[in-house]
């Protein structure tokens, strides 16, 4: 009988059967890895300590790669990546690297304002929606569960004027929009307060609360950073307090942005706060130095604020591990 197969025909079938079986799998497996170290940091209840890349590179391209381990290294379990422009970031590099350094990557953002979400102008606020959704995929992709900043409107955007009720509505709009997409993938949004010279939007706890109250999604949430808190808050431990389980990330740098501990930040304050609200998420050290000159630029670093880039990290992040041991017995 004719089957319509020759022996080499049959051998070709069954190899690329075997192939599509095995990158089935792979693919599976790979997924289920990702998310049980996801649920594992969820539940861990462990503090985690992370640096932003920015105090070492003006973006995140291949020569940034390094830098994975140096953060190991120095003792850091997770880095911040900047998220604004993907086109640069090696996705399957990076996620090598992270895993090869058992380094959780985290997202990063202060949307540029081209990419404007809160803007009165719907092609930018489409462009930025779209953003953020890729830099969500990304984010996922690198295994990392949260993109934290200014992510709200446009970072740097000073209109001269306070918010509108439009502008308001345009951003709970897009982060909702952004928020039901992230769900899926089980990203978090942290919503950044940033002090008045950076943007007229959101400078306080209080503002974040309600604008991810208005968003009204799972995955929207509060990030805290103490160096813009010193400039708005009255003072620490009640904003903290009062964000409560909505507080998902933490930046821990001293009032000048220099090391952790050296300055007038009331770090009693902070971390009896976050002991009382049960804080189980991430203590990041973000500061920059005059030679990252164009962060320098944004953040108004003209002068050094420490010895150099490595002691930011290193002692700042062993001033917070002995306050994290003090305080929450961790
Ligand atoms: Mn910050």
């Amino acid at each position: 009988m004719e089957t319509g197969f020759t022996v080499k025909e049959t051998i070709i079938t069954l190899k690329r059967m075997k192939t599509a079986l095995f990158s089935a799998s792979a693919l599976y497996w790979g997924r289920l890895r990702e998310n049980l170290i996801k649920l594992f940091h969820i539940f861990s209840g462990m503090i985690k300590f992370g640096v932003h890349l920015f105090l070492w590179a003006e973006s995140f391209d291949l020569s940034a790669l390094k830098l994975i381990k140096k953060a190991k290294d120095i003792g850091f379990d997770g880095v911040e990546i900047p998220m604004m422009d993907l086109d640069i970031i090696d996705v399957e590099k990076t996620k090598k690297e992270l895993k090869r350094h058992d380094v959780v990557g985290l997202g990063s953002m202060g949307l540029p304002l081209n990419l404007d979400i809160a803007s009165n102008d719907e092609a930018t606020r489409k462009r930025g929606i779209e953003h953020m959704k890729r830099s969500v995929e990304v984010t996922s992709e690198l295994g990392g569960d949260a993109i934290n900043g200014v992510i709200y409107t446009a970072w740097g955007k000073i209109t001269g004027k306070a918010r509108t009720e439009t502008e308001w509505r345009h951003s709970v709009e897009s982060l909702k929009e952004i928020c039901r997409y992230a769900n899926k993938y089980g990203v978090t949004l942290g919503i950044e307060p940033v002090n008045r010279f950076e943007t007229y939007f959101i400078n306080t706890a209080a503002d974040a609360v309600k604008l991810a109250k208005d968003v009204d999604e799972p995955s929207i949430k509060v990030h805290l950073d103490t160096f813009h808190m010193n400039i708005e808050e009255k003072n620490f431990y009640q904003p903290i307090k009062d964000t409560g389980s909505l507080l998902w990330h933490m930046h821990c740098c001293e009032n000048d942005r220099g090391i952790a501990g050296t300055g007038h930040v009331d770090w009693d304050g902070v971390f009896q706060a976050l002991s009382e609200i049960n804080y189980d998420r991430w203590i990041v050290v973000e500061s920059f130095t005059p030679d990252m000159e164009k962060i320098a630029a944004s953040t108004a670093i003209w002068r050094k604020v420490a010895p150099s880039a490595d002691a930011l990290a290193s002692e700042g992040l062993k001033f917070l591990k002995k306050m994290t041991n003090k305080y929450l017995g961790k």
